[in-house]
């Protein structure tokens, strides 16, 4: 897969690339990740990359020009081809381990980074085909969320991890995570007076099974009630003029309407 990630900001992301899980996937030629600099694309002398809003008010918005010549060196004018092109910002869709396993899908994925206050709108219009944040927390640019997301899909890519590290494939929460994971343990066997559970000493495979599905379901539904199974709906729900669900993702999701 290739990525190209769109950022003023290239030295974010050197040594995120070299290391670690992300390193590998990129040392094994699996993934191969490029930066292109908007700054590279202005024309004035003091390589302006950002200007005030029209209309007034705090902060400065990034000028249009330099972010969308960037992608097009990448993506070709107009985006023919239709390369899927994410924006990171606060405005996106909550990404998700489903989006992770379609971006890697993908043969190629171009990464826009804002910063600022935010980015000119025709930006959006032009170039980008899908918008995503990481979360609901207030980050001071899209770098650290590339990053985030670089991570979740290149580790998907065939042959990225070895069988031990990807034998947790198997879900059963919903949106293909596993939710939250039990409790471990390793030598001492007691730590200041903190015993290992019994079970997991006893050499009893089948019980210890057992218990890390009990455990591992416990702390889902304690922690996070959101990714435990949900209920199932009453009949009354079900015809109480609730939106359809959402359609089966499709590659095509990751290119632009029109
Ligand atoms: C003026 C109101 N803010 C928007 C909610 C402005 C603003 C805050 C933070 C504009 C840009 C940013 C920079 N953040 C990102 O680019 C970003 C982000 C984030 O802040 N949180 C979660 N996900 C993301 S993805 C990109």
């Amino acid at each position: 897969m290739r990525v190209d990630i769109v950022t003023l900001f290239p030295e974010f992301f050197s040594v995120p690339l070299c290391t670690g899980v992300v390193g590998r996937a990129v040392q094994q030629g699996r993934a191969r990740i490029g930066c292109v600099n908007p700054r590279d694309f202005t024309t004035d002398r003091h390589r302006t990359v950002d200007d005030y809003p029209y209309g007034g008010g705090p902060g400065m918005v990034l000028k249009a020009p330099p972010l969308v010549e960037a992608v097009e060196s990448l993506v070709g004018p107009g985006n023919p081809g239709q390369v899927p092109v994410v924006l990171l910002s606060p405005q996106g869709e909550r990404f998700t381990q489903t989006m992770a396993r379609e971006m890697a899908a993908l043969p190629r994925l171009v990464i826009v980074c804002g910063r600022y206050k935010g980015i000119d709108e025709r930006v959006r219009e032009l170039v980008v085909t899908r918008e995503i944040s990481v979360g609901d927390y207030v980050l001071s640019g899209g770098e650290p969320a590339a990053l985030a997301v670089l991570d979740a899909v290149l580790r998907l890519l065939p042959g990225v991890l070895g069988d031990e590290e990807s034998a947790e494939t198997d879900s059963f929460g919903i949106d293909g995570t596993s939710g939250l994971d039990c409790g471990y343990y390793t030598r001492p066997a007691a730590y200041r007076g903190l015993q290992v559970p019994e079970v997991l000493l006893s050499g009893h495979h089948a019980r210890i099974e057992a218990w890390r599905r009990a455990e591992a379901a416990e702390r889902t539904r304690t922690r996070r009630p959101e990714l435990a199974a949900p209920e199932p709906p009453t009949a009354s729900q079900q015809t109480a003029g609730n939106p359809p669900p959402p359609p089966d993702s499709d590659p095509a999701t990751w290119r632009k309407a029109g």
